[in-house]
């Protein structure tokens, strides 16, 4: 069967969390990234993702299933490949639940996005993020890890679509920019980044020449 099209920079940002998810899900993906990758985009390449995904506005990441199919804006990307892969919870207490903790992965990740210093941000906003930021946003997530009593964010004893938005934002925008001991004071969170880790689908992606390429953030 053909691959799905996964279009978006060669670089982690807001599409890992669709590319973890499509791998927990086991469907099938290449990344198709712009020749020259840079950012922003040119003119040209903008023209042909407004072409594939008919947003005036943006659309990459974008998804394009074998069957024609294209999906654009992330958070619903993201629920779209949970539906087809099975990571969605059913209940209306738990779908709430998992809106809430993607919002909450989002709030994480947009403050994370605001303090990186190649992009213009000061070095005392990088700091602020990684002594402030980061710890209220770990205690927030440990919190809720804990109060739902399982080993998972939602369903108790099941990856789901929740997990994978949380994973993403803790440790490619959180995690991987900050000390090594910044998960010290959140064992839960540790052992949990740990389970999802060990999903078979995410441990291939993670062993994969694709993601290894991937530009990613790091410490400053
Ligand atoms: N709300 C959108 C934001 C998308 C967005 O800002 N994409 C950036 C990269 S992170 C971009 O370069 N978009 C150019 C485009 O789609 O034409 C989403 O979450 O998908």
């Amino acid at each position: 069967m053909t691959a799905a099209k996964l279009h978006y920079y060669s670089a982690t940002g807001k599409a890992n969390q669709i590319r973890l998810a499509l791998a927990a899900a086991n469907i099938e993906f290449e990344d198709v990234t712009p020749s020259s990758n840079s950012f922003p985009p040119s003119e040209e390449q903008v023209l042909e993702w407004r072409n594939i995904g008919g947003n005036s506005t943006t659309n990459v990441p974008m998804l394009e299933m074998p069957d024609g199919k294209v999906y654009t804006q992330s958070s619903a990307v993201l629920k779209a490949v949970a539906r087809m892969g099975n990571l969605m919870p059913s209940s209306n207490d738990d779908l709430y639940m998992t809106d809430k903790l993607i919002a909450d992965a989002e709030d994480f990740r947009t403050k994370s996005y605001a303090t990186i210093i190649a992009w213009g941000a000061s070095k005392e906003e990088y700091e602020n993020f990684i002594n402030n930021e980061v710890p209220l946003h770990f205690g927030n997530f440990e919190r809720q890890l804990k109060e739902n009593g399982g080993e998972y964010f939602v369903v108790k004893d099941r990856l789901t679509i929740a997990d994978v938005a949380v994973y993403d934002a803790v440790v490619s925008f959180g995690a991987n920019r900050a000390p090594d001991d910044c998960l010290d004071k959140f064992p839960s969170l540790a052992q949990w980044i740990k389970r999802v880790e060990s999903d078979p689908g995410i441990v291939s992606y993670h062993a994969s020449d694709k993601y290894a390429n991937l530009m990613k953030f790091g410490k400053e």
